[in-house]
């Protein structure tokens, strides 16, 4: 197995983008949860996402989504951001919770809807411009719930000319990653379920258009570590949503569910060029804390990350190709297996010390007395929940 030592500055290029919503009170259908110091703004949930990094060195940028970050200045945020030690990164689009979407956006067939969604996406771009966002980010509700009720078909022709349309507004340095998910909130068919569709309609666009790994967006028992190999191995990786899950979207904390199937993405991600600074793969992770405080769930989040991806870095690539040739099943299996089974919590301590950040984040963070601040502060106004 390769040594700590030797990862030590690989670790130094993780950098994994933290969702704005996060940060804003979350729920299920029964019940939202309130906060104390529950972010108000835009402004606000920056602030708190910018400790993350401040803890963590792993979290310099911030995903925004539109319309529930907007804001009259965008420069203006971009250089907050900026003042807090951390920049404003993917730009979300929505295009899920307007009356007029409720049987599709840019598959619908009404043309005046359509353009409607087309239009919302234009001027996420033109946010991208003031931020200097390098990806929109596209995931669609769009879907239906009979059979029969719509023409698959035509929707994806729909599909297609609107994400052209979409694609050919973009800055010649911005990229549009399309986001899959098998079901949810249409339960018969989804406009984009899967990676293969996601894929067919990204290669159609040109090199700039991505496929959007969300991990929680498969059907259960479905190898996602395939699916990350075929994708960089077609090039087509443009950026990841982490979550994890027990049943269906949960969007819990990344590595709480399965941390085993984290360790095995990452060594996917790893093995075919995913990840490091030059990648063109952007981490980010898209979760939402319900019943956990936020700042600590995101710092758990992250800590999560850059645990399998050491462990996935420490895998002895060169045994493991030779145990594979040679038929070797058990010994290729248990190459693996030595890498997942290090902890590599204490050097990781150990390394974060050597970088001038805390051993332990999480009692660095408690100890800050930022909790108690924004608790005391934000008070009055309307909390930020998933939405606005
Ligand atoms: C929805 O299920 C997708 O995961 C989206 O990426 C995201 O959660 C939503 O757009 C909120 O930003
Ligand atoms: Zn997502
Ligand atoms: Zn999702």
């Amino acid at each position: 197995m390769a040594q700590f030592s030797d990862i030590a500055p690989l670790l130094a290029e993780q950098a994994i983008e933290l969702p704005s919503w996060a940060f804003g009170n979350s729920g299920t259908r029964f019940r939202v949860f309130g906060t104390p110091g529950t972010p108000r703004t835009p402004q606000e949930k920056i602030a708190d996402a910018a400790q993350v990094h401040k803890f963590t060195g792993l979290a310099p940028k911030v995903a925004l989504h539109i319309p529930w970050d907007k804001v009259d200045d965008y420069a203006a945020l971009g250089a907050y951001a900026n003042e807090q030690g951390v920049s404003l990164g993917t730009i979300n689009s929505n295009t899920f919770q307007d009356d007029a979407y409720k049987l599709g956006s840019v598959t619908h067939s009404d043309p005046r809807i359509r353009q409607k969604a087309i239009d919302h996406h234009f001027e996420c771009i033109d946010i991208m411009h003031k931020t200097g966002s390098k990806d929109l980010k596209i995931w669609l509700a769009d879907g239906t719930n009979y059979p029969g009720q719509g023409d698959m078909r035509a929707r994806q022709d729909r599909l297609s000319d609107s994400l052209q349309q979409i694609y050919a507004r973009l800055g010649t340095e911005q990229r549009l990653v399309l986001e899959y998910k098998f079901f949810e909130p249409a339960f018969y068919h989804t406009d984009v379920p899967d990676w293969g569709t996601s894929y067919a309609q990204v290669a159609a666009l040109g090199e700039r258009a991505m496929v959007c790994l969300d991990t929680g967006h498969h059907a259960p028992g479905t190898n996602i570590e395939f699916i990350v190999m075929q994708l960089l191995r077609l090039g087509k990786l443009g950026a990841f949503d982490f979550n994890s899950r027990f049943y269906a979207d949960d969007d819990l904390i990344v590595g709480a569910a399965d941390p085993f199937q984290l360790f095995r993405i990452l060594f996917e991600v790893v093995r075919g060029g995913g990840y490091g600074t030059d990648s063109g793969v952007a981490f980010m992770l898209d979760q939402c804390h319900n019943i956990e405080e936020k700042i600590p769930g995101q710092i758990r989040s992250v800590l999560n990350v850059q645990e399998m991806t050491a462990r996935a870095l420490l895998v002895d690539t060169d045994a493991l190709g030779a145990a594979q040739s040679a038929g070797d099943v058990l010994g290729a299996n248990s190459i693996l297996m030595d890498a997942f089974y290090t902890d590599v919590r204490a050097p990781l301590a150990e390394w974060r010390e050597s970088r001038g950040l805390p051993a332990d984040p999480m009692a660095a963070f408690t100890a800050s007395g930022y909790r108690e601040r924004i608790s005391e502060e934000r008070v009055g106004g309307a909390q930020a929940s998933w939405g606005a």
